[in-house]
């Protein structure tokens, strides 16, 4: 065989040259390069990516391998409102989703990439979703002119010729089209088009806008998918617990963006629960099926971890600093003058003077942060020190429960267990959360975010509700429903659990919950741990008191969650399954019954 020059042609597959040639001729590139996921070809594409200025070499002593990138300042976030599900009716969307007619979508966005790689490298980027060889893998082929994406794709998704051997002669794979554009939020849109497993992302070069192996195909086209074949696509992390005697329980949770999957997936037990362990199978997306045996099956499709860096030091996240530590990409974080990087929340104090995320002189008296509160970290998950031996089997890790939590200063207790599966269906369709940086837009306010999917759900959000209640039927012991909330907050507003490893000591309940080891008092929203019971061991003085405050239900603060469920059910008009309705009955009646004997202005929820 005549040797292949990098870049050159490397598969035969027909519908892929077709599709490929066909993009090429709107898109009309100086060059097409096709993309085999060697080293060689990571370091021609890195040099290239240097000597543009568009990755910044870090010293390389002290950051082996790594980079820093900085978007464009308008292109710091996922964009939600420019996101779009194009089906072919906007019912199938549903009221949670942007929708746009896919033939007036396709021809909108066709004109705009018209031409649009012209003076341009287009990368084909092959890549495979799920360890190679698992029934629950897919292929996805991504065209970008952005060689950052294309380097950041190596990183995050099984990238190159690997692809094409799970693709074999097929042409079942997803189309995904990016074009940078001039990067403008005017001509920026996200699109999706679930029936022809095609994504269009254009203007944006940022995360999830732009690696279309991730939120675009892993969540929004996989979880259409999922419905059709009976499987599910979550924005879950999963992690294994191994015990002293290596007994191992896996759990699957679903926090919304910024909201602690990846700390969470990293933990590391505090020093009392010697002999613990948590493996990290995944940090963000889950993909999960009924095995033969009745248990619910999680793969993680990817292969990498872009996580948020502010406030990731050596005490909160000794692992995530290890996966950072080389052959990573940084994106939007402060250069120091000697080539070393810094965020809001590293360890130690910060450089007297440095370059901020938009490239500008900061030191630490000016008013802005040094690194955008999204800055994030792209880095293989080999690097991960703590990484389960478990991530490529082809059948997944059996999930022994499911764990939903949002961000909420109040309401919302540490920790309870659903009292069923319907009910703890219900517990993640309501789930509320203070939005975050992850997203354009405002930070901080309380919104609905179902199983953390609001933004990630490819259809419409009350037939996925039907779904997860559907799936059931599939599962003779499915997972036990958790909801937890690292987040509330006391009178003067600081954190009343400490949260990071001390979450051992709530995953340790579920655990023990899950393997018929751990009482539970009943109350109004679900079982809780018996606080008496719950291991405190090593906390400070007040750890009782901390934890009885963070696990109160309060009255008022349940009056003011339910009505704001019922606005959200409103919102989502008939499409809410009538078992979820009947779960808000249910625990408005609980809540209503526990206020008889409360002072008058406490009654009547
Ligand atoms: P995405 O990658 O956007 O999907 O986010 P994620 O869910 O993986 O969030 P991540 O783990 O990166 O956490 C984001 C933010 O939450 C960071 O600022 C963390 O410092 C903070 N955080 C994570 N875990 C905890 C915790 O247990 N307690 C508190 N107080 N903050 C936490
Ligand atoms: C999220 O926002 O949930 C992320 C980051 O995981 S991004 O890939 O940019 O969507
Ligand atoms: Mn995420």
């Amino acid at each position: 065989m005549p040797s292949r020059q990098l870049g050159e042609v490397l598969v035969s597959n027909k519908a892929v040259l077709d599709w490929v040639e066909r993009q090429r001729q709107l898109c009309q590139p100086d060059r097409v390069f096709w993309c085999d996921g060697s080293e060689e070809e990571k370091k021609a594409l890195t040099a290239g990516a240097v000597s543009r200025g568009i990755l910044i070499e870090l010293d390389q002593k002290k950051w082996p391998g790594c980079h820093l990138h900085r978007s464009h300042p308008s292109d710091v976030a996922r964009a939600e409102h420019l996101t779009y599900i194009c089906s072919p009716t906007e019912a199938e969307a549903g009221p949670t989703n942007n929708w746009a007619d896919p033939a007036q979508m396709y021809k909108r966005l066709h004109a705009m990439c018209d031409g649009a790689m012209r003076g341009r490298t287009m990368y084909v980027i092959p890549y495979l979703m799920g360890p190679l060889g698992s029934p629950l893998s897919r292929v996805g082929i991504e065209l970008t002119d952005s060689i950052y994406v294309a380097l950041s794709m190596r990183i995050m998704t099984r990238m190159g010729s690997t692809a094409y051997d799970q693709l074999a002669g097929l042409d079942d794979f997803n189309r995904g089209l990016h074009c940078m554009l001039d990067v403008d939020p005017s001509r920026r849109f996200i699109c999706h088009f679930p029936q022809d497993n095609t994504i269009i992302s254009v203007g944006s070069a940022y995360g999830g806008n732009a690696l279309l192996g991730k939120k675009c195909l892993a969540l929004r086209i996989a979880s259409w998918m999922a419905r059709q074949e009976g499987w599910m696509a979550e924005h879950m992390l999963i992690l294994g617990v191994e015990s002293p005697a290596g007994e191992r329980t896996y759990v699957a949770a679903a926090f919304p963006s910024a909201c602690g999957k990846t700390n969470f997936a990293m933990l590391i037990p505090p020093a009392h629960f010697n002999g613990w362990k948590v493996w990290t199978v995944g940090d963000d997306i889950a993909w999960m099926k009924p095995g033969a045996d009745g248990r619910l099956y999680a793969i993680n499709p990817e292969n990498g971890y872009f996580g948020v860096v502010p406030g990731t030091n050596w005490k909160s996240n000794p692992t995530a600093m290890q996966c950072m530590s080389r052959d990573t990409i940084f994106t939007n974080v402060a250069l120091t003058p000697d080539l070393d990087v810094w965020w809001e929340g590293k360890d130690g104090p910060p450089p007297s003077e440095c370059v901020d995320w938009k490239g500008a002189p900061w030191t630490p008296a000016s008013k802005d942060k040094a690194a955008h509160p999204n800055s994030r970290f792209a880095a293989p998950m080999t690097n991960n020190p703590a990484l389960s031996p478990e991530v490529n089997n082809i059948h997944g890790v059996p999930i022994s429960a499911i764990i939903f939590g949002g961000r909420r200063a109040d309401t919302m207790p540490l920790v309870y267990q659903a009292f069923n599966w319907i009910h703890g269906v219900y517990i993640g369709a309501t789930m509320g959360s203070e939005t975050t940086a992850a997203a354009a837009g405002a930070v901080g306010e309380v919104r609905r975010d179902p199983m953390a999917m609001l933004p990630f759900c490819g259809y419409n959000m009350g037939a996925y509700f039907q779904h997860w209640i559907a799936m059931r039927q599939h599962m003779q012991r499915p997972p036990r429903i958790f909801h937890v909330n690292w987040f509330r907050k006391d009178g003067s507003g600081k954190f009343i659990w400490p949260g990071f490893g001390d979450n051992m000591r709530v995953l340790k309940w579920i655990i023990d919950r899950c393997n018929g080891r751990a009482h539970g008092d009943e109350t109004e929203l679900g079982w809780m741990p018996r606080l008496e019971e719950f291991d405190l061991e090593g906390m400070p003085d007040g750890a009782a008191q901390r934890l009885e405050a963070a696990q109160r239900i309060v009255l008022s603060e349940w009056r003011r969650e339910l009505d704001l469920q019922d606005h959200f059910f409103t919102k989502l008009k008939g499409d809410v399954p009538k078992e979820l309705l009947l779960q808000r009955e249910l625990l408005a009646s609980r809540l209503s019954m526990m206020s008889q004997g409360m002072p008058e202005g406490d009654r009547a929820v």
